[in-house]
């Protein structure tokens, strides 16, 4: 067994409690399928974005993407959400329950890119729209702003086509300072009572700051390029 291998033997152990050896086998060889289609629909995402990218920068002489981050969600992060959830600890229940294992971030250079880029995404006839949360328009009560599209692509691999569900978070270079930052300090984090109360006014704040930047930037833009 290869590094990769052990390595992943390790997070199946954790991940089904009474994993037999007998059984290790077979569990890594379908772990390593099912996080394969994730990979490949990531990649899929991926680009279709950096096509985007270029295309508008031909267009508009600037490039609305910053970056691109991606991450295929571990084991011990599915593992925990499938048992909030109360749902079946199995790869089935992985790919019928959860819409997050593939998740790709894409960081844009004004607020507005983020609605262009969405909807191009969405305009490509091999998207399906599962679902939307709009927490720029409707930020969530901690400040933080995103727009979350849950999409299923087709990936097409030697002998069948699969569809596969990813996450695309699309957020400015603001957003995602606060949201980096948050996450680090607090989210899902077990904070006591007192300091949790102490920071989360002072965060909410930093987010409305961080959304008045992106607005004031937004504006600035605006007049430069209907001079
Ligand atoms: P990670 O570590 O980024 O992968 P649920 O996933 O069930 O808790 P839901 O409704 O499925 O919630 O998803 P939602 O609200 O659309 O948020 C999913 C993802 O958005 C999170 O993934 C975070 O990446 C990001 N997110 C949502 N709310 C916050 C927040 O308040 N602060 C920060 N920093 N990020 C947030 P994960 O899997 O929870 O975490």
């Amino acid at each position: 067994m290869d590094n990769k291998n052990r390595k992943l033997q390790r997070q199946l152990i954790k991940f089904f409690d009474d994993t037999k050896s007998s059984q290790m086998e077979e569990l890594i060889e379908n772990a390593n399928r099912v996080m394969s289609y994730y990979r490949c629909a990531i990649l899929e995402i991926e680009t279709k974005f950096k096509v985007l990218n270029e295309q508008f920068s031909l267009r508009k002489e600037r490039n609305p993407i910053e970056a691109i981050k991606s991450r295929v969600k571990s084991f011990e992060s599915i593992r925990e959400k499938l048992a909030r959830k109360a749902l079946p600890i199995t790869f089935e229940s992985i790919e019928e329950n959860l819409s997050d294992v593939a998740g790709v971030r894409v960081i844009c250079s004004f607020t507005d890119d983020v609605y262009t880029l969405a909807q191009a995404l969405l305009n490509q006839d091999d998207i399906k729209l599962i679902e939307q949360k709009d927490y720029i328009k409707n930020p969530k009560p901690n400040g933080y702003r995103s727009l979350h599209l849950i999409v299923e692509i087709p990936i097409f691999l030697c002998d069948e086509k699969k569809f596969v569900r990813v996450e695309v978070q699309l957020r400015t270079i603001a957003m995602e300072l606060w949201a980096n930052l948050e996450h680090r300090m607090r989210y899902k984090k077990n904070l006591s009572d007192d300091v949790l109360e102490k920071t989360s006014d002072m965060l909410f704040e930093c987010a409305e700051i961080s959304a008045g930047l992106d607005h004031k930037m937004q504006e600035i833009r605006n007049i430069i390029e209907t001079d």
